[in-house]
């Protein structure tokens, strides 16, 4: 073939309930047209789609509790799956600290929360690198980020 034709081929399906109720004994011809053209039946290319479902999203890829100090953080993975992580978030300082991931806008996933305290966040990540760090005063300067992984 030198040529690209596309052919359709719309199979005109015969309405056969088209039959008016009102006369009677009207022996409808059954008109079944036995198109059989093109003699070629239909039997090659059965393409059978792998099963390629995989299952639902990942509710919550993982889960870890990070511990907060003067100046540094405790307990991020260095890896993590991609996902949504849920984060505990320790701060066992006199300081307040939080946790923000730069190559997000660095979005907060734990606010600015004072020496003692606690709280959770959670954050979504995609495959890469990511540096999680604190955005209270100079804190990241002096330790306070770390890189994290995700695959
Ligand atoms: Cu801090």
């Amino acid at each position: 073939m030198s040529r690209l034709a596309l052919i359709a081929l719309v199979a005109a399906g015969a309405f056969g309930l088209a039959a008016c109720s009102s006369e009677d004994q009207a022996a409808a011809p059954a008109a079944e047209e036995s198109a059989a053209e093109g003699g070629e039946t239909a039997e090659g290319g059965a393409e059978e789609p792998g099963d390629s479902a995989e299952g639902e999203a990942a509710e919550a890829a993982d889960a870890f509790t990070v511990t907060a100090s003067e100046m540094a953080f405790e307990g991020i993975p260095e890896t993590l799956p991609a996902g949504t992580v849920e984060i505990t978030f320790d701060n066992a300082g006199e300081a307040p600290h939080d946790l923000v991931v730069e190559e997000l806008g660095d979005e907060t996933v734990i606010p600015v929360t004072d020496g003692g305290g606690s709280a959770t966040g959670t954050v979504t990540l995609e495959p890469g690198t990511y540096t999680f760090y604190c955005s209270v005063g100079t804190h990241r300067e002096m330790g306070m980020e770390q890189t994290v992984t995700v695959e």
